[in-house]
């Protein structure tokens, strides 16, 4: 099989490109910030440096060209990475945190309390490791069984993440996202990769009412759709995961039954 996971629109286009352009200088607190458009672990990070209001200036990385320069940054190649003041780091829950840490001025995305804060460390591991992989799942399944024991996999987790929910505050967070709102994000704006492809839209009765109505709220959230390219230039993407074809890590990962890394 080939691996044409390379071959990627070069540049973030629509209202993405607006901030790349917005952070395209050199930050006065050296927070260099390396990104691929296109993916959704990035755009954790980026959603976050977003809400918390701190500056970064954006780089675009291709992953998967492997380059010397970038593999210094992060040795597995993977985007999202960061570099501040000859300190590089990637991994996009533990770059939340750091930011979380790095700069305490900002706007929190953890709660105050220790016990808070290790719910919300339990809540995104639970996203990691059922959501996620289910939705990648979801979409490299070529039969028609595969296919639907997958989305019932997928749809029963995000059914748990709804327990999470309030009907009070829109967000996990309240009236803000917090980083169990960002974990999540990202695949919330890809759904539509699921519901066109792989058995029409998300319903209430696979989730709940309350569910659907927090993927309106997170999906139309400013900072959510301000690291969202067009639609378009995804397609070329999602379809090598749709054709089973992809050769990312999480593709590879996910069709041996490994945890994604
Ligand atoms: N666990 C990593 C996953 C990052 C990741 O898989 N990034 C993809 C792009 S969406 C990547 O860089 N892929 C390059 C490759 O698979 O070779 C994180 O949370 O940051």
């Amino acid at each position: 099989m080939s691996a044409p996971d390379v071959q990627i629109h070069a540049v973030a286009t629509g209202k993405a490109a607006e901030l790349v352009k917005a952070h395209s200088k050199p930050s006065p607190n050296g927070l260099i910030f390396y990104s691929g458009w296109f993916c959704p672990y990035v755009a954790r990070v980026w959603i976050a440096l977003e809400e918390k209001g701190v500056e970064y200036e954006y780089r675009e990385i291709n992953p998967y060209k492997k380059e010397e320069s970038f593999l210094k940054i992060n040795p597995k190649g993977l985007v999202p990475a960061i570099e501040r003041k000859g300190f590089a780091l990637y991994e996009s829950l533990v770059l939340l945190e750091y930011l979380e840490e790095a700069f305490p001025d900002s706007a929190k995305i953890f709660p105050e309390s220790a016990e808070e804060r290790a719910i919300s460390r339990m809540r995104i591991d639970m996203v990691s490791k059922k959501v996620i992989p289910a939705f990648f799942r979801t979409m490299i399944s070529q039969t028609e069984e595969e296919q639907r024991q997958a989305r019932k996999s997928f749809t029963e987790a995000l059914k748990e993440f709804a327990t999470y929910l309030s009907e009070e505050k829109p967000f996990v967070g309240g009236e803000k996202l917090d980083a169990v709102d960002i974990s999540l994000a990202p695949w919330l704006s890809r759904l539509y990769i699921i519901e066109e492809n792989r058995g029409g839209p998300i319903t209430a009765e696979e989730t709940s009412e309350r569910f659907l109505r927090y993927v309106k709220d997170v999906t139309q959230r400013e900072s959510v759709q301000n690291v969202f390219s067009d639609k378009a230039q995804y397609k070329q993407i999602y379809q090598r995961y749709l054709r089973n074809e992809a050769q990312s890590e999480a593709a590879k990962a996910v069709r041996a039954g490994r945890p994604i890394p």
